[in-house]
């Protein structure tokens, strides 16, 4: 990123016309942005461990410094889709309420702050699932579903991604279906202070030039 901000400098001591400046700029922040993507905090929730949620089926998870993340659903343990365990679940997994319950049929994790990407594998077996990324209000921000999870239906990864994801919503659209879980979530958090650190500094390096 260096290298690429240098040849940028270099190219606007050429240029006169405080268009091209602008340009220049807007490509540094550019760059800047981009380079920071890869580095971004991320939280890995596999339900087998108190720090990955295995206890999110009782009491919120606390992830300092971010915030707090909540679940209304069930703890499960993770053998009843030979799919889901070739796609990587192992252990327990976030399994969705049963046909008897309330809200039935359904999970839903609950994040305090913002999330703008998800990974996850996904199983269930008879029935099906859809799952939903929203905003604080919930909105829908992006959506999968899959018909049917039988075996040697897929089962992910998928990655679901938006601005201000604040809940990971799934159900068994199937009545009657209590199972419907995933596993390996992995949550990425934009982290705006450090994105705004990375452009400051680029801009301050523009001016001494
Ligand atoms: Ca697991
Ligand atoms: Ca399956
Ligand atoms: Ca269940």
């Amino acid at each position: 990123m260096k290298r690429l901000i240098k040849t940028c400098l270099v190219k606007h001591k050429r240029i006169l016309s405080l268009t091209k400046s602008t340009i220049c700029t807007a490509v540094i922040l550019s760059l800047a942005f981009t380079a920071n993507l890869s580095a971004l905090p991320i939280i890995f929730l596999d339900a087998d461990t108190p720090t990955t949620g295995s206890d999110l089926g009782t009491m919120p998870l606390v992830v300092a410094p971010y915030g707090t993340i909540t679940f209304v659903g069930e703890i499960k343990t993770t053998n009843f889709d030979i799919d889901f365990l070739n796609a990587g679940a192992t252990g327990s997994s976030f399994d969705i309420l049963g046909p008897n319950d309330t809200p039935a049929q359904t999970a839903e994790l609950f994040f305090s702050f913002d999330v703008i990407s998800i990974e996850f594998v996904y199983g269930g077996n008879f029935g099906g699932i859809e799952i939903e990324a929203r905003d604080g209000l919930g909105n829908v921000l992006d959506s999968f579903s899959q018909t049917s999870t039988v075996d040697g239906m897929p089962a992910g990864p998928i990655i679901l991604s938006g601005s201000g994801i604040r809940s990971l919503y799934w159900r068994d659209p199937v009545d009657g279906q209590g199972y419907a879980a995933l596993d390996n979530i992995t949550l990425i958090i934009p982290e705006a202070a450090t994105i705004l650190l990375l452009a400051l500094g680029s801009l301050t390096l523009l001016k001494r030039r």
